[in-house]
């Protein structure tokens, strides 16, 4: 499953964005380190399913359908705060890098009311600023990986020297376990012309911040988004940055808590709720949602956490969703279940990338695809496209 993790320092709202994307209950508290093992659990990204369109009734078996929309699981991971110079163990230190290695791309929350101070300590709101955040995390990140390299440093430059090897090769080797790929290395190391034997630290430092860039993308949630120091601080991220969402998980919680009790109807991404039995609800209460529905859902249009979650699979990621069947008049697999799978894989993936998607198998004795809306052959070079449902056939 594609694993993502929840970054940042202490105290910002990772654990509160964890729970409210996947209602399980981590501590959440106001002083910093509250989470000290790294948390795992499953959230979803939301697209639209084809059964209204094709005019079917589905039975999903990787995923859920909820009157039309597909929810398709991906892994969070919860992180414990990060605070400068984690890569030399302050704070919590590199034992919560290492949390870091099986994640495809990383949530970095920010406290964008500018009320803790870097490193998570709660100070008054508006007196931090948050933009200061945004880099020291790319920093101790590239500064951990830095730290992998440079303990073997000289002793793989004599490798690729005396044993011919790619220099790049042997960096992907030695930083393996990291999910960083060949692919995303050699491009990286084109950044430095020198000889490899006469990079400087600061080479390093410069290929590796490309690198992760490239292999880790990041998305910025500006959390907080309900206190009013957060307005101006968001404007000035979003000018600075491209990938900003502005988020409440605090508010997202209390959406999705009063919506279980029955209390309120309300979708996750949703930019509004309706009050379903407001004789229940005592005056703070019904007060509180009302804040909610005026300062995060008609301000920003959600509370940003469901919006955060499908933006990094969908757009950080860049990332579509194909519907595999093995029956394409039936859209079904073998068991008669219909629409079955939902399928994340990179744009421009081909059918047969598809195959090994599903398994190794089946991409070994691929033959050729069938598009299921148009029941008609896929050519092998044909870019797979959002909401594609395909038919693979291979040899047997
Ligand atoms: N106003 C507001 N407060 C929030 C929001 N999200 C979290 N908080 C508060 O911020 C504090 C820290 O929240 P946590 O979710 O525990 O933060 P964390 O980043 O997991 O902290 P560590 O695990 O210590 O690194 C708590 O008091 C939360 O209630 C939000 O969207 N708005
Ligand atoms: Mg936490």
């Amino acid at each position: 499953m594609l694993q993502i993790a929840v970054t940042g320092k202490p105290n910002v709202g990772k654990s509160s964005f964890f729970n409210s994307a996947t209602l399980s209950e981590v501590e959440v508290a106001s002083y910093p380190f509250t989470t000290i093992d790294a948390n795992k659990a499953v959230a979803h990204v939301i697209t639209t399913c084809p059964c209204t369109e094709m005019e079917v009734t589905c039975n999903p078996r990787n995923s859920k359908c909820v009157e039309g929309k597909r929810l398709i699981p991906v892994e969070l991971v919860d992180v414990a705060g990060l605070v400068p110079g984690a890569h030399e163990g302050r704070g919590l230190g590199n034992k919560f890098l290492d949390d870091l290695r099986q994640a495809r791309a990383f949530i970095h929350i920010i406290d964008a009311s500018g009320s803790t101070d870097e490193e998570g300590r709660p100070c008054e709101a508006g007196s931090h600023d948050p933009l200061d955040d945004v880099e020291f995390l790319e920093h101790e990140i590239t500064m951990w990986l830095f730290g992998i390299l440079k303990k073997n440093w000289n002793r793989m430059i004599r490798k690729v020297m005396s044993e011919r090897l790619k220099f790049a090769v042997v960096i992907a080797e030695q930083l393996s376990g990291t999910g960083i790929m060949l692919e995303d290395v050699i491009e990286s190391t084109k950044l430095i012309s020198k000889d490899y034997d006469k990079w400087e630290d600061s080479d390093i430092i410069t290929v590796l911040d490309d690198l992760l860039k490239r292999a880790k993308p990041m998305l910025i949630v500006a959390n907080k988004a309900d206190l009013p120091t957060a307005e101006k601080n968001i404007k000035r991220l979003k000018e600075k940055y491209v990938n900003v969402i502005p988020a409440s998980a605090e508010s997202e919680l209390a959406l999705i808590r009063a919506a279980e009790a029955g209390l309120i109807d309300y979708f996750p991404g949703s930019s509004d709720f309706e009050i379903l039995k407001p004789e229940k609800l005592t005056d703070n209460q019904i007060k509180a949602l009302n804040y909610i529905k005026e300062h995060v859902l008609q301000k920003y249009g959600g509370t940003g956490v469901q919006k955060a979650l499908n933006t990094i699979v969908f757009d950080t990621l860049n990332m579509i969703t194909v519907y595999p069947v093995e029956d394409e008049h039936k859209l079904c697999d073998k068991k008669g279940n219909i629409l079955p799978d939902a399928i994340l894989i990179r744009k421009g993936s081909k059918p047969k990338d598809l195959a090994y998607v599903i398994h190794t198998d089946i991409g070994d004795s691929f033959m050729h695809a069938m598009d299921a809306r148009k029941c008609m052959r896929v050519s092998s070079d044909h870019e797979l496209v959002d909401g594609d449902i395909i038919s693979i056939v291979c040899r047997n």
